[in-house]
């Protein structure tokens, strides 16, 4: 049965292993090269940054910006994709050192909204209505620099910019709880669903769910999916994985904890996502040690994973399930999942 889900990745997934630590250790791969690998992979969505699509488009006018943008639809239909999101890069800019949306700069708050409008403009010429919101840089290193309430309208107030410069529009919100900074303003699921309320159009405001920010919050990433579901907010998802507290690793996706993946998948095929045209994202980076030939194998490895998982969500057996429910053997359930898990 297995099959029916569409996958998809951006192109900084396929990378050249820079680390805060050390250089890059394989060749970049040009664009236009990346995107003749996914069929091949077996992906059909490309995620993009804004500048993915428009290199430079800081310094281009906005009638460029469209130009360009074009072209690479262009390019992505001869190969068969579609744009799944495209996302404003907002945290490399000097003018976003202190934070975009919510830095204490006014002139540079107007920075990141004129570049989220080119962002929606990207994202129009590319043929996606879906806008990711990573707000990297929304937060501090010390409580003391910035109004955490300012900050929250601040971004209220963005998010409204945008929703009203394009009204097919559809926000998805990436919390992440720190990295870059000390402590972000939108670090859980719960935070990015109550702020969409506080929007114009709550209902084009949801989240984008990545497995290794929830971790990182210490949160359940089937149970924060379960949350978005349940308020119909779950636009997109960033599958990988997370060895514990510490730096953001995106690994492949069940690579750490198998069990933790099965339940991901679990939540996602029990509630058709997927039914609205939802891809099943990865946010995944190969290892540093890979060689260059061989730096696509976590994309197809995440891919290859979720679907054996769907194969063994959809070959539990139910009954017994909900037996050991209403008895309350929740010692005999556990039991079940491990030896399903490994295929006893
Ligand atoms: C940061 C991330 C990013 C965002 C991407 C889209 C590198 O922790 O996960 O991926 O997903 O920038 O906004
Ligand atoms: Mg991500």
């Amino acid at each position: 049965m297995a099959g029916e889900y569409r996958f998809s990745f951006g192109p900084w997934n396929i990378h050249e292993g820079a680390d805060p630590f050390g250089p890059a250790v394989r060749d970049s791969i040009e664009f236009g090269k990346k995107l003749k690998m996914y069929k091949k992979l077996g992906f059909d969505g490309v995620q993009f940054h804004d500048d993915d699509a428009v290199p430079g488009m800081d310094n281009l006018s906005s009638e460029q910006i469209v130009k360009k943008a074009k072209e690479v639809r262009n390019m992505l239909e001869s190969e068969g994709l579609i744009a799944e999101f495209v996302a404003p890069r907002l945290w490399e800019d000097a003018r976003t050192i202190d934070g975009a949306y919510t830095s204490n700069d006014p002139a540079s708050r107007e920075y990141a909204k004129e570049r989220s409008r080119r962002m929606l403009d990207i994202a129009n010429a590319l043929g996606t209505k879906l806008v990711v919101l990573w707000l990297a840089r929304e937060g501090t290193y010390i409580r003391e620099a910035k109004d955490s309430k300012v900050a929250v309208e601040r971004i209220v107030e963005a998010i409204n910019d945008m929703l009203s410069y394009n009204p097919e529009t559809k926000i998805a919100i990436e919390p992440k709880p720190n990295e870059p900074m000390d402590q972000s303003y939108i670090p859980t699921t719960g935070h990015a669903v109550a702020i969409s309320y506080l929007s114009n159009e709550p209902e084009r405001v949801g989240v984008n769910i990545e497995t290794a920010h929830v971790i990182l919050a210490g949160l359940d990433p089937s149970d924060e999916m379960g949350f978005a579901l349940a308020y119909d907010k779950l636009f997109t998802v960033h599958l990988n994985d997370q060895n514990g507290l510490k730096f953001d690793e995106d690994k492949a996706f069940g690579s750490v904890d198998l069990r933790r993946a099965f339940n991901q998948v679990r939540i996602l095929d029990k509630y058709d996502y997927g039914k609205g045209g939802e891809f099943v994202g990865l946010d995944v980076k190969a290892m540093r040690t890979q060689k260059q030939e061989v730096a696509t194998k976590h994309l197809v490895n995440s891919r290859t994973i979720f679907l054996r998982l769907v194969e063994l969500v959809r070959s539990l057996d139910k009954n017994k399930v909900e037996k050991l429910i209403s008895e309350r053997d929740y010692e005999e359930l556990d039991m079940l999942i491990i030896n399903h898990l490994m295929g006893k």
